[in-house]
């Protein structure tokens, strides 16, 4: 998420400096105490518990949750998709139309882009993500290229754009959440204009009556609460594609495009917690480590596990999708101290995860590999 973070907060700075010495300016990051303004994102847009790792698929009420603006309430009976812009016949379908058409259903991995932000110093302010922005699903409904193909894409098509029907300000400027895709990720037989989750209709805070999802994308490409598709012979330049969601260094620099997720795992953490420090204890004695990794940009090839620094290969399952995380599994045999654990996954495209955060302007892709302390009693 995002990730106001603009060059048009910018403009502002200086004049908010000298007037609210204490009051967050997204753009600015902070090195001070979490301020009121990433408690109030917090609270409203969750992580998914790091014990919910140990499901294949997570129950709609642990998954993480990103919503920029307000939840639309939408009368799914009145509610209609529209497709239209750069094609032969423009369509207009309710959602029994949807319902009705050929249905797919795909386990799907979706992280937050900003996932691992709040670790970074200074602090990029955004929503402030720990390490736990994530969660895995079955999304069905029906494939976007089925439906692109009945209304006949034009063959100068270069996007498609995806309106949701939320609206607010970002970064001074008001829109409607809208991100694009190009013609051929749009053209992908895994994505899915969801209907369903897991077992039953879309949530409201999912995406109802309809949602987009891109296997393998950070959660950004993933469009919520649908209104209309557009197919556009031009690339698209809405805020949430060209102002946030970008790698930069500073509100200035043009950046690149935040895409595809980048190769991360995570560990259930052993042991009992502490209630506020969330320290964790656990007794002496053989214990299983387990945890998930992902990756949108080639398959898992392998996890390593270090102990106090000391690494070594975990044993990798097969994800049920070529976008679901896959579990790995560790056997450790505690002894009394403390102990750091950590997990480190490397992909298909050779990419591997930092042992150091790599610091951007906006907070985004930090896949640095999370460390777990533990006493050992
Ligand atoms: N319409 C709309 N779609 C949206 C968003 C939004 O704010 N509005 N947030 C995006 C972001 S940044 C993420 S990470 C995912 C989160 O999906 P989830 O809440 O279902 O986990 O939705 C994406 N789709
Ligand atoms: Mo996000």
């Amino acid at each position: 998420m995002p990730e106001q973070m603009s060059k048009h907060t910018s403009v502002f700075r200086g004049q908010r400096r000298q007037t609210q010495k204490l009051t967050a300016h997204p753009g600015e990051p902070s090195h001070g105490p979490l301020t009121a303004e990433e408690l109030q994102l917090a609270v409203r847009n969750h992580s998914m518990p790091l014990e919910a790792l140990r499901s294949d698929i997570t129950p709609p009420g642990l998954h993480y949750l990103l919503t920029h603006f307000d939840i639309p309430f939408i009368d799914a009976g009145n509610w209609h998709l529209r497709i239209g812009g750069a094609v032969q016949r423009s369509l207009e379908l309710s959602l029994r139309a949807l319902r009705r058409a050929p249905s797919i259903s795909v386990p799907v991995t979706l992280e937050c882009a900003g996932n691992g932000r709040t670790l970074l110093r200074p602090r990029p302010l955004s929503q402030p993500w720990m390490l736990e922005g994530v969660g895995t699903a079955i999304w069905a409904g029906v494939p976007l290229a089925y439906l692109l193909a009945q209304a006949g894409v034009d063959d100068d098509a270069v996007e498609v754009v995806f309106t949701g029907a939320d609206a607010g300000i970002q970064g001074g400027v008001r829109q409607q959440y809208a991100r694009s895709l190009p013609i051929a990720e749009a053209l992908r037989p895994d994505v899915v204009l969801a209907y369903r989750m897991n077992d039953g209709d879309l949530p409201p805070q999912h995406g109802y009556p309809l949602r987009l999802v891109v296997p393998g994308w950070y959660g950004m490409a993933s469009v919520k609460w649908l209104s209309s598709i557009k197919v556009v012979t031009r690339p698209f330049d809405g805020f949430q594609q060209t102002v946030a969601f970008r790698y930069q260094q500073d509100a200035d620099d043009a950046g690149t495009p935040v895409t595809w997720i980048k190769v991360r795992s995570l560990m259930v953490p052993p042991g009992i917690p502490d209630f506020f420090t969330r320290r964790r204890v656990l007794p002496a004695g053989p214990v299983m480590l387990t945890g998930r990794a992902w990756s949108g940009e080639g398959a898992v090839q392998r996890v390593d596990v270090g102990i106090d620094g000391k690494w070594a290969p975990a044993h990798l399952e097969h994800p049920a999708a070529p976008f679901a995380w896959c579990a790995w599994t560790m056997p450790w045999v505690a002894d009394a101290g403390e102990h750091e654990l950590s997990s480190r996954a490397t992909d298909a495209s050779g990419a591997v995860q930092p042992l150091e955060p790599v610091w951007n302007y906006q907070g985004m892709g930090n896949n640095v590999v999370q460390r777990v302390k533990v006493a050992v009693e």
